[in-house]
């Protein structure tokens, strides 16, 4: 009935559309229609889009409460959300209707979208990745939430230096409001720090004391395409469990009184920029518990509204871990059932061990999790009560299948021990889901193989699976390529291929058609001259959109290479510095973009972004090389320019050491918008030639079990790089001449090349220009054959979207069913 009145649907009239956003104009933001800006027209118009989603958000709630379906948790402290309202209005199916009520009104669709913040809740792929999964979680009708923090301050804008270096500036995010949120001032959790605990009989214990912080419930609706199921992220936010600390406000201490309160509000405060790195700092792991309390006590107060018995618990519950940050979910749920329910020990561990599943997103060891055991004495005794209580019973059990191997026991055992003895999230996370997974098919062989080896031995290899990443085709291709998207629909027929992706494989049949061709190289060339523009606009620099666009955008990391790019940027540059002019107008003209942020904390990283801005400083200033190789740094990767980039590549560079990159998913996004791909055998790179045809893309580099050997042969018995490559010994003497700036300033970094070369790269350096050439001859020499490649690259990228991934874990590991919302 609501919905039937005076609320919109697909068939809504533009004039509705129109009066709702006037309305929002004058009675939520309180200002005159004559006079609003594109900031005010957007506000206006998300919070008219916003009923929308509400109404169906409140559907789907209402269907999950009534129906009471077996529900999933998707549990991650990385949400990278970007911008909302262009997908929502696709969603809706209202996109078009909007763009004519705002032309009404004398904007366009176009500013009003910009004027819209990224919600930058995320590093990187893992946060991304969080996105897409809920995108499609709602879009395939699953009873899915997910739980997050609501970050004041969200990913840090980078700025460039003029010397070339990336300076960081605070991200304050809700500074306009956020009009996709929705505060619940009445959906809140204690959550306790610090204190003492107490043994009780029978594995029981009581925790009292220390400082309690409130958690707030914000609520941001995950609409589905073209459904009515529309999910939730819930994120918390932190509030002192009084405004002041009332004991020192008494005293007449107020300072002392303040700063409790902020203490409490910091917890929320910021998101840590690292990326496969982990920091072990204090206030991280406040963050971690934080958050798992305020989720676990919500889930458990929703699963007992539903009067099922606890025992019922993993019947209707199923919580999925985003990496080892929520692990403490798991001790924490123990808590809860045995200390709060009083559910015998043994039972509880049943109830959790089949209510957990566990994604494990890197095999880097600077990335896996380790926390002092002294802080957690400090900040959570009774959680280190409970990981030493499942400590003792799980070693015994090792030792009872694997009788006398110690050192198996030492590896495996859920405390290290050393200095300090330190907390083993990953081996805790293990022990505690049902299965674990890992995210492409070589990294989840690796994690079988390697890191959890151990565990598969004590465990069976059953538990252990992999679910290869995935994307949605909505954002990143129907949202960011209208383009493309457009002639995709006309040729198709159809918008089905946008929920069902292996229909692309439809476009096959056009591949050889000269009329499609065109078009499809018109939409290429489209997209090209729109982020052309973007440059021009930001940098003031002119790129020639018709030269090969080549694009390597991600976080700034060694194993990521994008030093490889960069000294094959060189190499390309001193070889058209050697040529004579009428040679240098037989060279492919390219333009070579990067983008991506580095820690701040990570020094290296910020080194290489400094070197690739000095390169291309020199290089697009030298005569030699105008119109024939432009290089350029776009600062401030972030979801939004992803999208104006991505559409935009011709090539695109996905170049990891292999056995580093757990999956990528830019690589996935690249390639689905018609983008070929240069790089390692490395992650998802390796499934998406398995789709597409290895004839379409360009591969190069060691294979993964070549990598240890080639380590073990840098430390003991090196090579100079003059020797093992002439090329990259020529590039990096280029480098240390003085040309891009002072020998000093680079030295470091060509240091890690000449001594250890950790990440490979002069034993990948000669492979790499070759692969270069190839794709240069097969752009130059037969641009259709090159379009075909594109076309037949796209076709088959169905394997790719994030609703094949989402229904693996429901179907295969949340044994959860789909719900349609009526
Ligand atoms: O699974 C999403 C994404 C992968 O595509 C990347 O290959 C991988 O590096 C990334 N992993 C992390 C791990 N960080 N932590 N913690 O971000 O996950």
């Amino acid at each position: 009935e609501t919905w039937k009145a005076g609320l919109r649907s697909v068939d809504a009239d533009v004039n509705d559309i129109t009066k709702s956003i006037v309305h929002h104009i004058q009675t939520s933001l309180a200002r005159q229609a004559y006079n609003i800006d594109n900031l005010g027209a957007y506000q206006a118009t998300a919070l008219a889009a916003r009923e929308d989603l509400i109404i169906n958000w409140n559907q789907t709630q209402m269907t999950y409460t009534r129906k009471q379906p077996k529900r999933a948790y998707y549990l991650s402290l990385e949400f990278l959300m970007g911008r909302t309202l262009d997908n929502a209005l696709l969603n809706l199916g209202l996109k078009e209707k909007f763009e004519t009520g705002l032309d009404k009104l004398g904007f366009t669709l176009e500013d009003v979208l910009d004027s819209e913040r990224d919600a930058a809740l995320g590093n990187g792929g893992l946060g991304r990745l969080a996105a897409c999964y809920v995108d499609s979680g709602a879009t395939c009708e699953i009873p899915l939430w997910g739980y997050g923090l609501r970050y004041h301050y969200g990913m840090f804008q980078q700025l460039i230096a003029p010397d070339g270096s990336q300076l960081e500036a605070p991200d304050p995010w809700l500074d306009n409001s956020n009009p996709w949120e929705i505060p619940r001032l009445d959906v809140t959790a204690d959550v306790r720090f610090g204190g003492h605990a107490e043994k009780l009989d029978k594995g029981r214990g009581i925790w009292s004391g220390g400082q309690e912080v409130l958690a707030v419930a914000y609520d941001c609706p995950i609409p589905g395409s073209d459904t009515k199921s529309t999910n939730n992220i819930r994120f918390w936010s932190a509030r002192p469990r009084r405004g002041f600390d009332l004991q020192s406000f008494n005293a007449g201490d107020y300072d002392r009184a303040v700063e409790t309160s902020n203490s409490a509000a910091n917890i929320t405060n910021v998101l840590y920029p690292n990326d496969n790195h982990y920091a072990g700092k204090s206030l991280r792991l406040q963050q971690q518990y934080f958050w798992c309390a305020a989720s676990l006590s919500d889930i458990m107060r929703r699963f007992k509204n539903t009067g099922q018995p606890i025992s019922e618990f993993p019947n209707h519950v199923v919580i999925q871990l985003n990496d080892t940050h929520p692990t403490l979910a798991i001790p924490e749920l123990m808590r809860i059932l045995v200390d709060e329910e009083e559910v015998p020990w043994d039972d509880a561990w049943q109830i959790v061990t089949r209510t957990f599943a566990f994604t494990n997103h890197t095999v880097l060891p600077e990335a896996l999790e380790k926390w002092p055991v002294s802080l957690f004495q400090q900040l959570l005794p009774r959680h280190l009560q409970i990981i030493y209580d499942l400590n003792w019973t799980f070693l015994q059990s090792v030792e009872r299948k694997f009788p006398g191997d110690v050192d198996k026991m030492a590896r495996m055992s859920l405390i290290e021990e050393g200095h300090g003895q330190q907390i083993r999230m990953a081996n805790l996370a293990v022990l505690g889901s049902f299965k674990v997974n890992g995210v492409a098919e070589l990294h989840s062989e690796l994690v079988r193989t390697t890191i959890l080896k151990d565990f598969v031995d004590f465990f069976g290899v059953d538990k252990f699976r992999n679910v290869t990443n995935g994307i949605t085709p909505r954002r990143w291709l129907d949202q960011c390529n209208p383009a493309l998207s457009n002639l995709i629909t006309e040729t198709l027929g159809s918008r089905a291929w946008l929920k069902d992706l292996y229909l692309l494989k439809g476009l096959l049949e056009h591949e050889s058609d000269p009329t499609f061709q065109k078009k499809w190289a018109a939409a290429k060339a489209n997209n090209k001259e729109r982020l052309a523009k973007y440059i021009k606009n930001t940098l003031g620099v002119t790129v020639d959109s018709k030269a090969m666009f080549d694009i390597q955008v991600k976080r700034i990391h060694e194993y990521k290479r994008q030093s490889l790019n960069i000294l094959g940027v060189i190499h390309r540059y001193l070889t058209i510095k050697a040529m004579s002019p009428e040679e240098r107008t037989k060279v492919t003209p390219r333009v070579v973009l990067f983008a991506g942020k580095a820690a701040p904390g990570y020094w290296m990283a910020k080194l290489i972004i400094r070197l690739i801005v000095n390169v291309g400083k020199v290089i697009n200033a030298d005569p030699d090389a105008k119109g024939i190789l432009t290089v350029l740094f776009l600062p401030d990767y972030s979801v939004s320019l992803a999208e104006l980039l991505i559409p935009a590549s011709d090539i695109s560079e996905h170049i990891s050491t292999a056995g580093t990159e757990a999956s990528g998913t830019s690589n996935m996004k690249f390639c689905l918008n018609g983008g070929l791909l240069l790089g390692t055998v490395d992650g998802a790179n390796i499934e998406i030639a398995e789709e597409v045809g290895e004839e379409n893309v360009f591969f190069f580099g060691h294979l993964t079990p070549a990598v240890e050997e080639l380590r073990y042969q840098h430390r003991y018995h090196p090579m100079p790089v003059e020797k093992k490559s002439p090329a990259l010994a020529a590039v990096l003497e280029d480098i240390m001449s003085g040309r891009y700036g002072d020998a000093s300033i680079w030295e470091p970094f060509v240091n890690t090349i000449r001594q250890g070369d950790y990440y490979l790269i002069s034993d990948d350096f000669d492979s790499y220009l070759q692969a270069q050439k190839m794709v240069d001859e097969a752009y130059t020499k037969d641009p259709q054959q090159w379009i075909k490649k594109s076309i037949q690259t796209t076709a088959k990228m169905g394997k790719f979207s994030s609703d094949r991934a989402i229904m693996t874990y429901a179907e295969e590991i949340w044994n959860i069913e789909t719900l349609k919302i009526n």
